[in-house]
């Protein structure tokens, strides 16, 4: 089997190793030349890829940003990014040269499958015409289908082959093409009526999660005021065996997954007269909570009679989520920004973040860090990082993820 994958980022590389492994020939194109350049000299950009991975599948990929290295592919696999613009609408533009460029390149029999996240409609009102500009029709001359890309980096307990994939075909034969593509690497295929129920299924998913966050944080706002330990009262509601999932709140929501997803729904839903109310109003609330933590830390300091103009603020943890070194729309970076305006004297410790380059700031060691700060605030809690060091060595700590859930001592606060 040939595959081709369009786009090499967090998930379209690991897809062509896997296939790779698998026993596909498998050709990755991508814009990026120095990136290319790199992989063909076995050299990794994504954390969950090692260079030995690329090593063990050499055989068996290629690099290329030439289109037409596609022509022979049985299935083509698109996996580009799909951001929002300046003013929150869906940005398409790279699935669209995706598909552009592919329909140069189409023939007869091939399979297209887009894995990117984006709104029900797009994978039949936006690519297919983009393939049928070759004259070829959908779903009799080639096949069509969406299947969501699940992959969350880090993550070791579930993999691509043991985490369930949705697909949605233009046809039932469309659907069957991909199904017999994606039975190469993945145990458990799950098919859908269309591709429409697919795309939707995937933002179902981070919906589902964006507006729970969003809950978890208000109430945590909420507790604040009450006097009450919203981390004690997250554990206890856990105990429920039935009808509860744990969420936690926390310094907000960043990622490139939930901080965009949500709005590619909400703009299509204005299209059918439609206001998704739970989207909107989770996106506020989780956008308020770096603020949030800033007036949390000025009141912090304030207890100690420190004005937050030329405090020394340690951030500990800067990237979006435990144990990944990714900063994009991660909610310390707009702590960071609120507090360098306020005129704090601001440093952070990541071991997986070596600089912020906007920020013109590098990860300090932590020690010698702690020695000196006013305030230690614990952002992302990494495994690699001792914690309990900062809340005994910090004058004082804000823990923004409850890692000091149960501790009486004073100098430690929570959210
Ligand atoms: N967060 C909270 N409280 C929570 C959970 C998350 O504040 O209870 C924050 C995180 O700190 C982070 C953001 O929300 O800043 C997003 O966290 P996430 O755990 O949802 O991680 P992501 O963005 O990597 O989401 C991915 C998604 N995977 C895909 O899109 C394929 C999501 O569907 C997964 O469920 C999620 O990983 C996961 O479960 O880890």
């Amino acid at each position: 089997m040939n595959i081709g994958i369009v786009g090499l980022g967090y998930v379209g590389l690991p897809l062509q190793v896997a296939f790779a492994r698998a026993g596909a020939d498998v050709v990755g194109l991508d814009l990026n030349e120095s990136m290319l350049a790199a992989l063909r000299e076995g050299k990794s950009h994504i954390e969950d890829v090692a260079d030995s991975e690329l090593a063990e599948v050499a055989e068996k990929t290629s690099f290329t940003s030439d289109v037409a290295d596609l022509a022979a592919c049985d299935a083509i696999l698109i996996c580009v990014p799909t951001p929002l613009t300046e003013n929150r609408e869906p940005d398409l533009r790279a699935l669209e040269s995706a598909g552009r460029a592919i329909g140069t390149i189409i023939r007869p029999g091939q399979l297209v499958v887009l894995e990117s996240t984006t709104y029900p409609g797009t994978t039949r009102e936006r690519l297919v015409p983009l393939l049928e500009a070759s004259g070829l029709k959908a779903g009799s001359d080639f096949a069509v289908a969406f299947s969501p890309e699940r992959v969350d980096p880090g993550r070791t307990d579930f993999t691509l082959r043991t985490t369930p994939k949705v697909v949605g075909g233009l046809t039932e034969a469309c659907a069957d093409r991909a199904i017999e593509v994606y039975g190469a690497v993945c145990d458990h295929i799950v098919k859908v009526s269309s591709p429409e129920a697919a795309e939707m299924t995937k933002l179902l998913e981070n919906i589902f999660r964006s507006v729970n966050i969003a809950l978890m944080n208000e109430l945590a706002m909420l507790a604040d005021r009450m006097g009450i330990d919203i981390w004690e009262v997250v554990d206890a509601a856990a105990t429920k065996p039935y009808g509860f999932m744990r969420f936690e709140p926390g310094p907000g929501m960043g990622g490139h997954c939930l901080p965009v997803d949500p709005f590619y729904l909400s703009w299509r839903a204005r299209q059918f007269d439609l206001s998704t109310e739970f989207i909107e109003l989770a996106g506020k609330v989780n956008q308020q909570m770096p603020y949030y933590c800033v007036d949390r830390i000025a009141s912090s300091l304030n207890d100690g009679a420190i004005a937050l103009r030329g405090a020394k603020v340690l951030l500990v943890g800067v990237s979006y989520k435990a144990g990944v070194g990714d900063i994009r729309e991660a909610p310390s970076l707009k702590i960071a920004e609120q507090l360098l305006e306020a005129g704090a004297d601001l440093s952070y410790h990541d071991p997986h973040v070596a600089e912020l380059k906007d920020l013109q700031l590098t990860s300090v060691p932590l020690e010698e860090a702690l020695e000196s700060c006013d305030i230690a605030v614990i952002v992302t809690v990494h495994p690699s990082v001792d914690h309990q060091l900062v809340m005994s060595r910090a004058p004082r700590t804000l823990d923004l993820r409850g890692i000091s859930r149960g501790s009486t001592d004073g100098a430690v606060i929570r959210l």
